[in-house]
């Protein structure tokens, strides 16, 4: 049996079964212009989100501007390190020689296990008026779950056989979970006294929402053999900048990072959600 390997770009690999041999793993031309596209993106999105920052940030937005400069700032690593072909690896167990047809890019999915939760913290900070005062522990278990939806989506990745897919579908369960909890954020977001902080929720959350439902479909359609490496990383590539760049903007521009720590709070009171906590349903975000 194959081991995970990484191949260079360009590079063959003699298998360890006879007569296979690994395919180029360097993506074709297209391929890699997509990822040097991406690259540039993040950068300028980096680059925005700084200027942003030196112009606009205070010290209660500031966290924010930090967060979205961090973000981009790892996506631009990541696409770097894909355009130059560092980190393609093909699934262990193969048997055929189409088992070798997928690759998975490891430098992605290390990305997305640091920007996911920055983006989460994100909304789960800019909903502060909601959150009651166990909101942390809440937003502990969000990431955790988030977490586990990414290291499951390698180990998926990784296999060649049935397991692929169960593995998978425990990544759906964890992606469940982080999506209901962003889904209640968004269901919740009018009880917000501010207008403006309740709409930006409503986009940023909604948003989220959409955008992230696409990303398991493009993995099962890429693993499922429906398309291929080439539309995998284009697609992927335009949620990547929609999810952290526009998502980014939308945030920062505007008021509403201002308003958020001088809206008045309708979470319910604490002791309240102390007797709440045996009765379920009113702790961590106002009903
Ligand atoms: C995987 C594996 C298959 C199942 C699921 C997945 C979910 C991925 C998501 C990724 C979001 C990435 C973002 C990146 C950056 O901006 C890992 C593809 C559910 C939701 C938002």
């Amino acid at each position: 049996m194959l081991d995970l390997v990484t191949i260079a770009p360009g590079a063959t690999r003699a298998g360890a079964h006879a007569g296979l041999r690994a395919l180029p793993s360097a993506a074709n031309s297209l391929d890699t212009t997509v990822l040097w596209i991406g690259c540039a993106l993040m950068f300028l999105g980096l680059l925005s989100f700084g200027y942003l920052r030196l112009r606009k940030a205070t010290a209660t937005s500031r966290g924010f501007y930090d967060k979205s400069i961090l973000i981009v700032a790892a996506a631009t690593c990541s696409y770097l390190a894909m355009a130059l072909g560092v980190g393609s690896v093909h699934p262990v167990g193969i048997q055929t020689s189409s088992d070798l047809a997928h690759r998975i890019l490891l430098p992605r999915y290390i990305d997305w296990s640091v920007t996911t939760p920055l983006l989460l913290l994100d909304v789960i900070l800019f909903s502060k008026p909601l959150l009651n005062e166990g909101w942390q522990w809440d937003a502990a278990l969000v990431v955790v779950f988030d977490v586990i939806m990414i290291v499951t989506g390698i180990v998926s990745g990784s296999i060649n056989g049935p397991a692929r897919w169960f593995f998978f579908w425990a990544s759906v369960g964890a992606y469940a979970v982080v999506s209901a909890y962003v889904l209640t954020l968004f269901l919740k977001a009018g009880r917000i006294t501010e207008r403006l902080v309740a709409g930006k929720l409503r986009t940023l959350t909604g948003m989220l929402s959409v955008l992230w439902l696409i990303y398991p479909f493009v993995f099962a359609l890429y693993f499922g053999s429906i398309i291929n490496g080439t539309t995998e990383d284009i697609a992927y590539a335009i949620l990547d900048v929609l999810a952290k760049v526009g998502f980014g903007f939308v945030l920062l521009l505007g008021p509403a990072v201002e308003l958020v720590d001088k809206t008045p709070s309708v979470a319910p009171k604490a002791d309240e959600s102390a007797r709440g906590a045996s009765r379920g349903g009113r702790v961590g975000i106002a009903r």
